[in-house]
């Protein structure tokens, strides 16, 4: 079964390939990523060297190499992680979100048609029904609202990716999961730029009020989902993807610096982010129901587990901080 895993060196694509790679050897990965800023390799040390895993750099709008992979490696199956990922780059800048994102996907999906491949699965977001209010929880029929660049390029990939399904019938699926924390996320996010700055003796910047909620999923949680639509899930359908776990952001702050016996005077509220969608919370009945997925780890365990990868893997995260990652740093929070 030889399997196109696009973004494989990012957060949740090398979890995933880790993940899948440790328990099966019925599968043949080949990970295409371009190794932007937020791609490393060092993420895929437990696969490296394995017969059943090939990783090649490249551009997943490379139409040429796109089309040289599915033909020299014979892909019948794509799973599409690779994406600009984070919400304030793209509040900076956002012609590389719409070129990945949504450029990026039609490459693969035009591919996927002259190949006939047997599944492809779109992996998206929830950022792509917008805001909640105080109550109320997304469901796949939620009407698309975008509210940051981001979020609109993960919902024109997705229109496009329901659109090949409906005009030439090609096997789709997608998944819609809430906010992922776990081992090998990029510093950027909220949860390991937390610790990171608690550990190094910084300022916690939270945006506007602190009160905007995120509905939380470990990382493996999400890709046993990913593996299990993968197999199971319906042509055409989408599937939400969440662990039932709201927390305000303030509250997320605050137990990290609690876990790192810290205290709360490192906070400082800082401008909101422009455009801030307010509450994401996911309702994932479809998913459990049809496919009999649950959550399996339990929130203050799974965070502790984390906070524990990042005490344990300083390399990791200083040789990224200290590198590109400073300018970037530098002029989202100023030079503090
Ligand atoms: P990430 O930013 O950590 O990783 C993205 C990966 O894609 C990197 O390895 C990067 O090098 C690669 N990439 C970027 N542009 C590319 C291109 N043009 N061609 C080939 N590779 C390219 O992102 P992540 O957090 O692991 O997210 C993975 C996917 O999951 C994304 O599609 C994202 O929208 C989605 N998602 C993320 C979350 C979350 O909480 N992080 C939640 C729901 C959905
Ligand atoms: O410094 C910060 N201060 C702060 O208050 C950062 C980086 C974030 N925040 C807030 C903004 C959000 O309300 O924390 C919350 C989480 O922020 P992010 O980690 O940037 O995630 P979010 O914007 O919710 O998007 C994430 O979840 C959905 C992922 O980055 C997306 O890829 C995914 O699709």
């Amino acid at each position: 079964m030889n399997i196109l895993v696009t973004g494989g060196a990012g957060f949740i694509g090398s979890n995933f390939i880790n993940h899948i790679l440790s328990e099966r050897d019925d599968v043949f990965i080949f990970n295409l990523d371009k190794l932007t800023y937020a791609g490393n390799l060092e993420n895929l040390k437990p696969v490296e060297g394995k017969k059943n895993y090939q990783f090649i750099r490249g551009d997943i709008t490379n139409n040429e190499l796109v089309d040289y992979i599915f033909k020299k490696y014979s892909i019948k199956y794509v799973i599409n992680f690779a994406a600009e990922s984070h919400v304030d780059r793209s509040i900076l800048g956002s012609e590389i979100f719409y070129r990945t994102n949504v450029i990026g996907t039609n490459v693969l999906l035009e591919a996927s048609r002259r190949y006939n491949i047997e599944k492809f699965l779109q992996v998206s977001t929830d950022e792509v029904y917008g805001s909640l209010g105080s109550t109320g929880l997304f469901t796949e029929t939620t009407p698309i609202t975008t509210n940051s660049p981001y979020s609109s390029s993960k919902a024109a990939a997705d229109l496009m990716v329901q659109a090949f399904h409906h005009t030439y019938g090609l096997p789709t699926v997608i998944t819609r999961c809430s906010n992922n924390y776990g081992p090998l996320q990029f510093p950027e996010k909220l949860i390991p730029l937390m610790i990171i700055n608690t550990l190094n003796g910084k300022r916690l910047p939270i945006y506007g009020d602190g009160l905007n909620v995120r509905d939380w999923i470990y990382v493996i949680d999400h890709n046993k989902a990913v593996e299990l639509v993968f197999e199971k899930g319906r042509a055409g359908e989408v599937y939400n993807i969440g662990a039932s776990r709201e927390m305000k952001n303030i509250e997320i702050v605050k137990l990290i610096l609690n876990k790192l016996g810290k205290t709360e005077d490192m906070i400082e509220y800082v401008k909101d982010r422009p455009g801030h969608d307010r509450r994401y919370a996911i309702d994932s009945t479809k998913i459990q129901t049809e496919l009999g997925w649950k959550p399996t780890f339990e929130f203050e365990q799974a965070m502790d587990n984390t906070i524990e990868w990042y005490l344990a893997n300083k390399d990791w995260w200083q040789r990224i901080i200290s590198g590109e990652y400073q300018n970037y740093y530098e002029v989202q929070y100023g030079n503090r």
